[in-house]
């Protein structure tokens, strides 16, 4: 890795810790109310606690979402319309950044680079390096707050994250079949949180999933039917943009790397259909320390929990649901 690869990583690890301690508190507490009133009381709790739920359709390729939503926990409901995988990345953008710089200093840069190793005119080892030298220096600043990952189409998921007042990016960076990238094609959204407040809580979790150099660890075992996983990023390796996880209903002879390598950004046959399998929810990228969820509906088969950017760490697990 070159050093200013390294130096842009290590910063962007740096403000995701400091955004951490902006955004655990929060979860932490709900947490701790757990413990203290049982899970059952917890759930009846629940029922009464109003959901702050986001409506998002993924279109080939658009977003119909709103421009403004309030800050504070929020379910964002991603339902897939359109007839090629889509995802909701979920961007902050750095104070005085706009969403046209954001096109311009982080999205064009990329999609230059995607496409010179597309054409052949670089290799996969020069693709980050290169956006490290191209995209505008307060990319490394942007917050990625999670959002709901790789999903299949006909298939809809959560995503649940705490949001800070502040400008936002909502991006799909699929790739259509012709190669062109999803947010060059219109698939990008500014959205504006308010500081206004939304009523909503933290969903109860019934399966807690650990994201860390370790692997990832999951607390019990899956059974089949519809579970809300909570998501913890207990560190994110240097030299990477950290974990996330993404579940892929997948027949036998598809192996996590075979997910890893079709998530890869520098596979010129990655992140375009036809997908390895049929991708049922996942929860992207959050700062070290913060806690996110997402729902999945798991009939019996079998699943990969696959980390985009660390997967091929091993952050990744084969899940037999049985019936
Ligand atoms: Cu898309």
């Amino acid at each position: 890795m070159h050093r200013r690869d390294a130096q842009a990583i290590r910063s962007i690890l740096s403000l995701a810790a400091v955004a951490a301690f902006l955004i655990v508190p929060a979860a932490v507490e709900a947490q701790e109310q757990v413990r203290k009133n049982g899970h059952d009381a917890h759930q009846a709790h629940q029922a009464h606690v109003e959901r702050n739920v986001v409506e998002i359709t993924a279109e080939d390729y658009a977003f119909r979402a709103p421009a403004e939503i309030p800050s504070g926990w929020t379910t964002f409901e991603l339902d897939n319309a359109g007839e090629e995988t889509h995802m909701l990345f979920i961007a902050r953008l750095p104070d005085g950044v706009t969403f046209d710089d954001y096109m311009t200093g982080a999205v064009m840069p990329f999609n230059e680079v995607w496409q010179e190793l597309r054409a052949g005119e670089i290799d996969a080892d020069e693709v980050f390096p290169a956006i490290g030298e191209r995209a505008d220096p307060w990319f490394w600043e942007t917050g990625f707050e999670g959002g709901v990952g790789f999903l299949s189409p006909g298939e809809t998921g959560t995503a649940t994250v705490n949001l800070q007042p502040g400008n936002y990016v909502l991006e799909c960076y699929m790739r259509t079949p012709e190669g062109e990238v999803h947010s060059m094609e219109g698939m990008i959204d500014p959205l504006t949180v308010t500081a206004a407040s939304a009523p909503g809580a933290p969903p109860s979790g019934d399966v807690r999933i650990t994201l860390s150099e370790a692997g990832m660890e999951f607390d019990r075992e899956v059974r089949p039917g519809t579970h809300t996983f909570e998501v913890h990023f207990a560190d994110h390796p240097e030299g990477t943009f950290g974990h996330n996880v993404h579940v892929l209903r997948a027949d036998p002879m598809v192996t996590v790397n075979d997910a890893v390598g079709w998530m890869s950004f520098v596979n010129v046959e990655g992140l375009t259909d036809p997908a390895p399998g049929t991708f049922v929810g996942g929860l992207h990228l959050m700062p070290v320390g913060s806690t996110g969820y997402f729902t999945a509906d798991l009939t019996p088969g079998r699943y990969l929990f696959v980390s985009e950017y660390t997967g091929h760490m091993n952050v990744a697990r084969e899940v037999n649901v049985g019936h």
